[in-house]
């Protein structure tokens, strides 16, 4: 998510806050949306196999807010369940670590993007963390006997990250280890967002393999990259540049950039069925002012689904939310069971979107 805009406007752009709009603290449909309300800025999901339901991390606004990693399954019973929280992040463990040695533990969870695939006969879930240190976490994910039930999640260990990383999303690669996106270099914050926006402190993205550990991805330095997928078969990545308002896909091997996808403003993404990737793409960056740490209700700031064609560089845009309503703005949308739900870093709601 954007965290440099708003404070920036913020700091230097007093007349964008005229232009911001107001909290709506109702929980009712309007048209396609319907709010989901009864959860901490839901700013990533991940969808569980065979109808097991969505796995949300609780944004906490970069870290100033402990969140949690909730499971949610629509239906007239649906509540937002918590699976792992600050009190028990070490919930499960059993000694068998598939991340580093001796990694120092986090002092609280405050999640940011999480990715959930299969590690061989397991589920894997992937948490960037944000505490004393930056940290991706791992998961085993443990399916329930039934669709009602939620899941389990036992801890299986993390990666510390150097303290001048702040880490935003995460993908779980076919060696075991991952790829995360760096958003910028941590300094003084609001003097690295600045930065950040002029350009002038790049972000990049990091690459973990067991074994031989951290290293900066060659070709990957971009001014905010955001959101990030894997390709089926694991040999590239799909990386959000929000600032440059490109997708760019990389392949990992070599680390050469293979594609560039002009799509403005973009936070997160997922797989859709039909194979297109879904992109959501905030409308008005320098709206959003009043959607930063908001724990109640929602900001409404506008959004767009975009589904790319990524064979072909075609993009359409499936959904488009203006500013106001119940929701908003989405940092991620998933398919599940014939609709979309989507999350945002702001607010105390899921969207459900029926696309007729
Ligand atoms: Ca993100």
């Amino acid at each position: 998510m954007p965290a440099f805009i708003c404070r920036y406007s913020v700091v230097v752009v007093l007349s964008v806050l005229a232009a911001c709009g107001e909290v709506d603290m109702s929980c009712e449909a309007a048209g396609d949306v319907t709010p989901l309300c009864g959860v901490q800025m839901p700013e990533d999901l991940e969808v569980m196999p065979n109808d097991g339901g969505l796995l949300i991390g609780e944004y906490g606004d970069g870290g100033q807010l402990p969140g949690a990693l909730v499971w949610y399954q629509p239906g007239p019973r649906a509540e937002f369940i918590q699976l792992v929280t600050s009190s028990d992040i070490t919930v499960g463990k059993n000694g068998d670590t598939w991340g580093e040695e001796n990694c120092p533990l986090p002092d609280q969870l405050s999640p940011h993007g999480i990715h959930l695939s299969s590690r061989g006969d397991s589920l894997q879930l992937l948490v960037v963390n944000h505490s004393s240190k930056e940290h991706v976490l791992f998961y085993e994910v443990q399916a329930a006997e039934n669709t009602e039930t939620a899941p389990t999640l036992a801890w299986r260990g993390c990666v510390a990250f150097p303290p001048t990383a702040v880490l935003n999303d995460v993908v779980a690669l076919p060696d075991g280890g991952f790829a995360v996106t760096n958003m910028y270099q941590r300094e003084n914050q609001i003097l690295a967002q600045i930065k950040s926006s002029l350009g002038l402190n790049d972000g990049h993205v990091w690459r973990w393999v067991p074994g031989s550990g951290l290293k900066v991805m060659a070709n990957s330095a971009a001014k905010m990259p955001n959101g990030i997928e894997v390709s089926e078969d694991g040999e590239s990545i799909w990386v959000n540049n929000y600032i440059e308002q490109e997708l760019r896909q990389y392949d990992v091997a070599t680390e050469e950039v293979m594609t560039r996808i002009k799509v403005a403003n973009i936070d997160n993404s997922a797989w859709l069925d039909d194979g297109r990737l879904l992109l959501a793409s905030h409308l008005s960056p320098l709206t959003m002012s009043p959607c930063f740490g908001l724990t109640k209700g929602s900001c409404g700031s506008g959004y767009e689904l975009v589904a790319v064609d990524t064979k072909s560089g075609a993009t359409e845009v499936i959904f488009r939310a203006e500013q106001g309503g119940p929701f908003g703005p989405a940092t991620v949308a998933v398919p599940y069971q014939g609709k979309f739900y989507a999350g945002s870093f702001s607010g105390d709601r899921l969207a459900e979107i029926t696309l007729y």
